[in-house]
């Protein structure tokens, strides 16, 4: 794995937002994205993390570095995962004093021009307790535009399932459009996220509320990809399932699990 682009690195976003794309082929997204973002959020730091994508996606930011000196480029080796690849962005975000992260997807499924509207939601928010805002379909006010049957029924299922068996009050868990606060990503310690593919969204809601930290959800309208193609399938959709169902009663470290967060089913083991 090769590092970012550490020349470009300003260290005094103390106040700032990085927003991170985990991308695998999305030459025909990327490119137009990072141009939006840059256009409606001048000041934040966009963090790319590409699997080696074998259209050039990666290379793509490589090459415009220099016309956007807010973007950053990771590259991994090969395709190891959406919430591997996130979890990088968090520690990238966190080790440079980033207080704000925002994650999305790169296909436009999430309309960066909402992204300024979750940032003011959470910046608003006077409550340190309050982990994140998550851009949210099954919210009042949300909607999913394009996705057949099937997705759908599955998508809402994935998040009934995860409600239910996780105890999460978030009513969108699988979504990644979102803004966390850094402090609560640090306070949960990020190897406590094992997932290392779509379930690490369910599973950093989890860890943050067994911390004893909270969500609100922004409603948003999904709308499907118009450009390349989904990355997910059934054999993925069946490892969700599993992994939220191994997750419940999962350790989070004992140094952050408050008494009160302390349910009975949360195996509390030392680091
Ligand atoms: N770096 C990286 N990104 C991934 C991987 N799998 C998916 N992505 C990215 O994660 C985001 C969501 O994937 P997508 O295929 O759109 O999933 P869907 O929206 O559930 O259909 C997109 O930006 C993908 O390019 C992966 O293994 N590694
Ligand atoms: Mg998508």
């Amino acid at each position: 794995m090769s590092g970012p682009n550490d020349d470009n690195v300003d260290n005094s976003h103390n106040h700032g937002l990085a927003i991170v794309i985990a991308t695998y082929n999305e030459i025909e997204n990327l490119p137009s994205l990072v141009e939006q973002l840059v256009n409606l959020l001048a000041e934040a730091t966009i963090l790319v993390i590409d699997d080696q994508s074998p259209d050039g996606t990666g290379h793509w930011c490589d090459e415009n570095k220099d016309r956007f000196p807010s973007l950053h480029c990771i590259h991994r080796n090969g395709k190891l995962g959406l919430g591997s690849a996130t979890v990088e962005g968090f520690r990238w975000s966190i080790d440079r004093g980033y207080r704000f992260v925002a994650t999305m997807d790169a296909d436009f499924s999430h309309d960066p021009a909402t992204l300024p509207n979750l940032w003011n939601t959470i910046l608003g928010e006077s409550d340190q307790k309050m982990a994140v805002v998550i851009g949210s379909r099954y919210t009042r006010g949300g909607a999913i535009e394009g996705w057949p049957l099937f997705r759908r029924l599955a998508s809402k299922a994935v998040n009934a399932f995860a409600r239910f068996w996780l105890s999460l009050s978030s009513h969108d868990n699988s979504g990644a459009f979102r803004i966390y606060r850094t402090d609560a990503l640090k306070a949960i310690g990020l190897d406590s996220i094992r997932s290392e593919s779509y379930s690490y969204l369910e599973e950093v809601l989890y860890r943050l509320e067994q911390a004893g930290y909270r969500s609100m959800e922004h409603p948003i309208t999904f709308r499907d990809r118009e450009h390349g193609v989904t990355k997910t399938n059934w054999k993925l959709g069946i490892k969700v399932f599993w992994e939220l169902f191994r997750m419940r009663g999962s350790a989070i470290p004992k140094s952050i699990a408050a008494p009160s967060q302390n349910r009975q089913s949360v195996k509390v083991e030392d680091d």
